[in-house]
């Protein structure tokens, strides 16, 4: 089974998730996507989140946008560490953006930026880490990836 669960309210988030599913893909890492809503199917969310005990999932993502209800639903019926992603399927993503970050005190979403599937894998994969040492070393290889291609953006616009 999966450590790491995704839910998004609607199918035509997916494209949005693609970002973050490409970061696993590439490490290996296993994941498990659903398309459950907190307004739309109420009583699969509850179920779904309720099995995550006996499945051993140990960090949640969950994507919406609009009146994005579904991280808060999903991190009031866990103690689970849950990664809110606001999607832009309106008002820029700014309606998301808010309805996930300005959590009622006591049931924390840690929330990413509007759109950022990826930064919501590596928070993710940073959890898992924490007592994974293959995942501490994915996520340095990672970094050291990124920082040469940055440098090699810098080597190419100086002409060196
Ligand atoms: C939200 O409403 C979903 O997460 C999606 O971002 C948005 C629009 O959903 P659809 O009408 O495209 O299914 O609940």
């Amino acid at each position: 089974m999966a450590r790491i669960a995704i839910l998004l309210g609607s199918d035509s988030d997916l494209p949005v998730l693609e970002k973050g599913t490409r970061i696993f893909d590439k490490f290996g890492v296993d994941y498990e996507v659903r398309i459950l809503s907190a307004h739309r199917t109420p009583h699969a969310v509850t179920e779904y989140v309720g099995s995550f005990e006996e499945t051993g999932v140990q960090v949640v993502i969950a994507g919406a946008g609009k009146a994005a209800h579904l991280p808060g639903v999903v991190a009031a019926h866990t103690i689970l560490p849950v990664i809110g992603l606001p999607i832009r399927a309106s008002l820029e993503g700014l309606d998301a953006l808010l309805s996930i970050v300005q959590m009622p005190g006591g049931i924390p979403v840690a929330t990413v930026g509007i759109n950022a599937a990826d930064n919501a894998a590596l928070l993710a994969m940073e959890i898992l880490a924490l007592k994974d040492a293959d995942m501490t070393a994915k996520l340095k290889a990672y970094r050291q990836d990124m920082e040469a291609a940055v440098l090699e953006k810098d080597r190419k616009v100086r002409n060196a």
